[in-house]
């Protein structure tokens, strides 16, 4: 379908598959298999200027916004989901500062950011504050002119790979989700350090990691917003951030559907290619509308974000639902129309499959989104 792309927005695609065609599909079984960290890959689609995308042009980046990375990351995640979940993550993780920073920090990180030199991560999670996000207990208490942290992040993706990390901490501990604020934290910062790497289901080229704040040290000037403000910007956060999830899902289910397609139209059983049956048509039918409504949707709801930032929480859980429950059907019925051989990992639906499960789990649980949509809804009958 046509999506009515600008010349800048087709240039960003042919980019992102290009990088994808060339440097990410030719090792991602070896990547997944090592558990490995794409660091190369990385330098790739910085030399590309695809860090830069959504960082606005006067500090060195494209200007782009949701509509713009949504597109990079579909291309990214039709070649690995881990590894296009590492450049998610970056941008994640350095959105409260484009969000709610103060010009120096805008100064400061954003133009290294564009440039693919530095990486960020987002420092939300904690043993027991997953999809209740207001049950943080990392905190940080203020000493002279230095803000001192003190808690365990869980599951940080980019973790010990990236070099500006967005925590968010206990100001307050008695107002809960009122007293939380967010922090840069920067790579080598005293009494900052990580902790074990964890050995997962699929993204295994992504890398997933504990961060440790003990007696943490950093200056003032770190606290990105007003203090107590905290909350609302990671909500601000995840909703601006959720359609990249959703892209992903739409990428990964276009490469299932690609790989079922090409693979029924060569396999023979009972004398001509299985795409010749109905049963298997039906199926490649069902895949391949259910991934164009996904992308359909994905499209309006960034391009809607793009428009309306302060209107985005309804759609943003919308399209990450829909186009990442999309995806984890999409990819397990690839394996089902490959059947033996989709089961081996001598090819990649497997790996897809594993993949596309984290999608329904990360940047919110497709539970809490459908909590989300449903809260939006009750306020807009009111
Ligand atoms: N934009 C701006 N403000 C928002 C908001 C949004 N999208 N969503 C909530 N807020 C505000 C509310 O208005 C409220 O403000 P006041 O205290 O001033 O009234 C405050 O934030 C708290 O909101 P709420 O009471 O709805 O928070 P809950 O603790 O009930 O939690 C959910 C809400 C479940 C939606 C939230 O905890 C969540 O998104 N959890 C999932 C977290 C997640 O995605 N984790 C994945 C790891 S991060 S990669």
């Amino acid at each position: 379908m046509d999506y009515f792309l600008t010349e800048e927005q087709e240039m960003i695609v042919e980019t992102a598959r290009e990088i994808a065609r060339d440097k990410i599909i030719p090792v991602r079984a070896e990547l997944d298999e090592k558990n490995e960290f794409a660091a190369s890959i990385m330098e790739d689609i910085a030399r590309a200027d695809l860090f830069g995308i959504f960082v606005p042009e006067e500090y060195g980046g494209l200007g782009g916004g949701c509509f713009e990375i949504v597109l990079a990351l579909e291309e990214l995640a039709k070649g690995c989901v881990g590894v296009a979940t590492t450049f998610a993550a970056s941008a994640l993780g350095i959105f409260p500062v484009l969000i709610a920073g103060s010009e120096e920090q805008k100064q400061k990180y954003l133009p290294d950011i564009a440039a693919g030199k530095r990486w960020a991560a987002f420092g939300l999670t904690e043993a027991n504050a997953g999809s209740d996000a207001s049950g943080i207990r990392t905190t940080a208490v203020l000493d002279g002119d230095e803000w001192v942290l003190n808690g365990t992040k869980q599951w940080i993706t980019n973790g010990g790979e990236a070099q500006i990390y967005t925590i968010v901490a206990l100001t307050d501990p008695s107002k809960g989700a009122r007293g939380a604020s967010i922090f840069v934290v920067e790579d080598g910062d005293p009494g900052f350090s990580y902790g074990k790497k964890e050995d997962k289901m699929g993204i295994r080229s992504s890398a997933t990691r504990e961060l440790i704040m003990q007696d943490c040290r950093i200056p003032s000037d770190r606290l990105v917003g007003r203090k107590g403000t905290g909350f609302i910007t990671v909500m601000k956060t995840l909703d601006v951030s959720r359609p990249g999830i959703a892209s992903l899902g739409v990428g990964l289910g276009q490469a299932a559907l690609d790989e079922a397609v090409t693979y029924a139209k060569q396999r023979v059983q009972f004398g001509k290619p299985i795409i010749g049956f109905q049963a298997i048509q039906h199926m490649l039918a069902d895949m391949a509308t259910q991934v164009e409504a996904a992308r359909a949707l994905v499209y309006a709801a960034a391009r809607h974000i793009d428009a309306h930032p302060k209107n985005m929480s309804k759609v943003s859980s919308m399209c990450k639902v829909f186009a990442t429950d999309m995806a984890m059907k999409v990819t397990v019925d690839a394996v089902q129309v490959l059947g033996g051989y989709g089961y081996m990992k001598e090819y990649p639906v497997e790996k897809m499959m594993r993949d596309a499960k984290i999608l329904q789990i990360y940047e919110g649980t497709n539970q809490i989104q459908r909590n989300v949509i449903g809260q939006e809804l009750n306020k807009e009958y009111a």
